[in-house]
C-alpha cells in the first residue's frame, strides 16, 4: 500500500498574532500575515489503525509520551466528531529542522497533522476548511496551508477565522534565521500571550497599531516595496514584545546575543543592504531580505556566529501530499 504523507512548512509571522479572544477553539485578537518558509517543514502520516485502543504517536521515529499523544488526540478527535469514524489511528511525525535549530515550530507540525487527518478520516476539506482545522491546533499553523505571504483573518467567528493566500512570494524574498538558543523556552506562546493580553497596559495600543500595520504590509507586499515590508515587519515585530515587557510579571525572549544579532542586522543596513529583523517568543532572530543577499548577510554574522546557526530560507509552499 502506498501510504501518503503530508508536507507543511513552518512560517514567521511579519504582522504578529499575540493574544486570544477565545482559547477553546483558539480566535486571535487581531489578524496576522506570514511568510512560508521552505528550510523548515513537518511530515505527517496518519494511518487509522483498526482494533487499536488508542492512538499511537512517533514524532522523529520515537514513540511519544502520554501526554503528548493526547495532545494529539484531541486534535484528531476533531476530525473523529466530524465523521463519526471513531477508529484511533498510528500517527507518524518527523520535523525536518536543520541540525538542532530548536525551530519545530507548532505551525509546521499542526498544519501536516490536520492535512494527514483530513486524507486518513476521509472529510475531504478544502484549503480554507482545513486552515481552520489547524487553527484548533495552534493559532499559528492556520498561516501554514499556504504557501507564500499568507493572512491569517482574525474573522467574527469560528467559521471565518482562517487563513488567506496574499502573494506567492515569488520576488527575491527570503530570511536569515540565526538561531540565539536552540533550547525549549521556558515559557510557552500560549501563556506568555494570555499573560500579555490579561496584564499589560500596552495591549489596546498594540492592536490599534497592529491593524493598521496589516493594511500597509498588505498594501506593501502588493506594490512589492520590499523597503517598506521590512520596515513595517521590524516595527511590528517589536512592538509585539513591547507588550510583554508591559505584562506582569515582565517577559521577555531575549537574549544578549539576540540584541547582537539585531545590532549586526542594523549595521549591514548601514553599509547598503536591504535587512530587517523580527522575533518570535524566543530568542532566536529572523532577518527578512532579498533572497539574492542572504549569503551575503550570512558571510557578515558569521563573524559572530557559528554558521551551523545561520540558515538561510527561502519562501515556502502550500500544505502537499506526498506518496512514501
Ligand atoms: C506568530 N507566535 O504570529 C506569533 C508571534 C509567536 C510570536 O504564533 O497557543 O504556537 O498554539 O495558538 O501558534 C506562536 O504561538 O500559539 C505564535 P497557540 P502558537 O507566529
Amino acid at each position: 500500500m502506498i501510504e501518503k504523507k503530508v508536507r507543511a512548512y513552518t512560517n514567521i509571522a511579519l504582522i504578529k498574532y499575540w493574544g486570544k479572544r477565545n482559547e477553546e477553539v483558539i480566535l486571535p485578537t487581531s489578524s496576522s500575515l506570514s511568510l512560508t518558509l521552505d528550510a523548515f517543514y513537518t511530515e505527517t502520516a496518519v494511518s487509522l489503525a483498526t482494533g487499536a485502543e488508542k492512538d499511537i504517536f512517533y514524532l522523529n521515529n520515537t514513540l511519544q509520551s502520554v501526554a503528548a499523544t493526547e495532545k494529539v488526540s484531541r486534535f484528531l478527535n476533531l476530525f473523529r466528531e466530524a465523521t463519526g469514524i471513531q477508529t484511533p489511528s498510528v500517527i507518524r511525525s518527523t520535523n525536518y529542522v536543520p541540525t538542532s535549530a530548536g525551530l519545530a515550530s507548532s505551525a509546521s507540525g499542526m498544519a501536516a497533522l490536520a492535512g494527514a487527518a483530513n486524507l486518513a478520516y476521509g472529510l475531504n476539506l478544502d484549503p480554507k476548511e482545513l486552515s481552520k482545522y489547524a487553527r484548533r491546533g495552534s493559532g499559528s499553523a492556520t498561516r501554514s496551508i499556504y504557501g507564500g505571504f499568507v493572512e491569517w483573518q482574525m474573522g467574527t467567528s469560528a467559521d471565518d477565522s482562517y487563513a488567506v493566500p496574499i502573494d506567492d512570494a515569488n520576488w527575491d524574498i527570503g530570511m536569515v534565521v540565526i538561531v540565539v538558543n536552540s533550547q525549549r523556552k521556558a515559557i510557552s506562546s500560549r501563556i506568555g500571550m494570555k499573560n500579555t493580553v490579561e496584564t499589560s497596559p500596552f495591549y489596546a495600543g498594540w492592536l490599534e497599531s497592529t491593524a493598521k500595520d496589516l493594511v500597509e504590509i498588505k498594501e506593501a507586499i502588493r506594490t512589492r516595496d520590499f523597503q517598506k515590508v521590512g520596515e513595517i515587519t521590524e516595527s511590528n515585530g517589536m512592538k509585539m514584545h513591547g507588550t510583554m515587557l508591559g505584562a506582569n510579571p515582565p517577559l521577555s525572549y531575549w537574549e544578549p546575543n539576540s540584541i547582537m544579532a539585531m545590532q549586526m542586522v542594523r549595521q549591514l543596513r548601514n553599509e547598503g543592504i536591504p535587512c530587517y529583523f523580527t522575533m518570535d517568543a524566543g530568542p532566536n532572530v529572523k532577518v527578512l531580505c532579498r533572497l539574492s543577499d542572504s549569503d551575503k548577510i550570512k558571510t557578515k554574522l558569521a563573524e559572530i556566529f557559528d554558521p551551523e546557526q545561520l540558515i538561510i530560507a527561502g519562501p515556502g509552499q502550500a500544505l502537499q501530499v506526498i506518496a512514501e
